[in-house]
């Protein structure tokens, strides 16, 4: 192996490695909520392949209002729930759909599709 084929192969493994890294790894889109004039902390999620953002801080005791909309006509992700809340909603396709509640305890808590394949968090913190 002369030095030429060597580089070309340790390149393809470190780019291989962080590929790797970058999908296992790598922290997701978090989206820390501001309480807006309303004093309900609202965000708006997207819902394609996922949920973005998929990981949401927010404050105890205080109204969250989380917006969905679903981007796709996937049957993975025509529902949405929070097991914790007993909240979930059905999401038509390129339909907002809110769904309002108040954490009382702060922790983390998981939210998913129906399946269980889609996953986010909601991560309350004391206020
Ligand atoms: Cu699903």
């Amino acid at each position: 192996m002369n030095a030429l084929q060597f580089s070309v192969i340790f390149s393809d493994i470190v780019l291989t490695i962080l590929i790797a890294w970058y999908f296992w790894f790598a922290p997701k889109a978090q989206t820390r909520v501001a309480v807006s004039a309303s004093g309900a902390q609202e965000v708006a999620i997207t819902v394609k392949g996922g949920y973005t953002p998929d990981v949401i801080i927010v404050q105890k005791g205080r109204p969250v209002r989380l917006t969905f909309t679903r981007q796709e006509s996937s049957a993975c992700s025509e529902k949405v729930l929070f097991p914790d809340f007993n909240q979930n909603a059905s999401l038509p396709e390129g339909e907002q759909v809110t769904l309002e509640f108040t954490p009382e305890k702060s922790g983390e808590f998981g939210f998913q599709c129906q399946m269980g394949m889609l996953r986010g968090k909601l991560i309350v913190e004391e206020g």
